[in-house]
């Protein structure tokens, strides 16, 4: 007997789903509030919501977000990581390359990493010249104080440049999802970057799971993960928290890298320009920057100033658009 339902041979299921129209625009009157909402107000008697059934918004959901995944499978740059780092370094390329699939996984619901506060708590953010133009390029406003700028909160500066990249067609965030490992394939290569511990893998992507399943596989029997292919991956993944410096542990761990320096004590003069410089591809196909560069190099940490982290995004794009056409020139996409 004909099994019931035969998987489309190499087809890839298209989900069938209207995508909704693009929002109108309200028209505002003055300097209060758009017509619709004025006209809201001292008329909540008569308010009520269009009518809905719950499964309309399950499938709502759920259909954009397994297309999503469909799509992003194979994808062209993946960023490990949603922190200053990561967020700038998206922006970037999503700027640069509208052309490109651009996935961002984020181990945390939500993105932003260390940046939503300056240091020990405190809302305002500073950021040494130059990495004030990237504020100008973002559209986030700060004070100027000579050689340094101050955003008013820092959640100014995260909640800005996420919108921008979240507004972007060619980027997809999955956030509450972690790397918990990454695809290789065996390489030698003179042209290109070898991990200090001599020639092996090049990195072809990672290996994703919910971040609250990567949390318990130790008291859970196996819960196996997903894949995603990308011929070049950037690691932004700090140097702490319960996921810190992911990708150069878990090299170390394959034996690409033989140990981690360790990120040295606190130095601004010396940690932020040795965090943008240093930003690169630290074995074929994974580029690594922000703080978890500091683990690798040995380089001082900053503290609360993150100039260096906006400007080692922008680095880390450049330096992944150079792998990305090495690998399309080599046909190793
Ligand atoms: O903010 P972080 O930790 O990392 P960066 O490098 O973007 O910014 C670092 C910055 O916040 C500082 O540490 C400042 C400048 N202080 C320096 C100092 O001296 O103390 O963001 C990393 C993001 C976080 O959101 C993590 O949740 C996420 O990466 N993450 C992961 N996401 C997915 N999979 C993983 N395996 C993973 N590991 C971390």
């Amino acid at each position: 007997m004909a099994p019931t339902a035969v998987s489309p041979t190499q087809q890839h299921a298209q989900l069938a789903f209207s995508a909704g129209k693009k929002a109108a625009v309200d028209e505002r009157a003055g300097e209060g509030l758009t017509k619709p909402l004025a006209d809201m107000m001292g008329n909540w008697e008569n308010f009520s919501f269009a009518p809905i059934r719950e499964s309309t918004v399950s499938r709502a959901m759920t259909r954009r977000y397994f297309a999503d995944l469909d799509q992003h499978a194979e994808s062209d740059i993946v960023i490990i990581g949603a922190g200053s780092c990561g967020l700038s370094a998206a922006y970037t390329l999503g700027r640069l390359r509208p052309d490109l699939r651009i996935t961002l996984i984020e181990a945390g619901v939500a993105p932003g990493g260390g940046a939503w506060l300056g240091g020990q708590l405190f809302s305002a953010m500073v950021l040494r010249k130059p990495a004030d133009a990237f504020l100008r390029e973002v559209g986030v406003p700060y004070e100027d104080e000579g050689d340094f700028v101050v955003v008013k909160h820092a959640a100014l500066f995260t909640s800005t440049v996420l919108s921008k990249v979240l507004a972007m067609d060619n980027v997809k965030l999955f956030n509450a999802t972690a790397v918990e490992d990454l695809i290789t394939r065996p390489h030698h290569d003179d042209d290109d970057a070898e991990g200090e511990g001599g020639a092996g893998v090049r990195i072809a992507g990672v290996v994703t799971n919910w971040t609250l399943v990567s949390m318990h596989h130790d008291d859970q029997s196996c819960m196996d993960p997903n894949t995603i292919n990308a011929p070049v991956v950037i690691s932004t993944t700090g140097h702490d928290g319960p996921f810190g410096a992911f990708s150069v542990k878990r090299l170390v761990s394959m034996k690409q890298l033989r140990q981690l320096e360790g990120m040295r004590g606190l130095d601004m003069l010396r940690a932020e320009d040795a965090i943008v410089r240093n930003t690169r591809e630290i074995v074929p196909g994974l580029i690594v920057g922000g703080m978890e560069l500091s683990e690798i190099d040995g380089a001082n940490r900053m503290g609360p100033t993150f100039g260096a982290m906006a400007l080692s995004g922008v680095k880390a794009a450049e330096e992944a658009l150079r792998v990305f056409d090495l690998r399309k020139k080599q046909n190793e996409l």
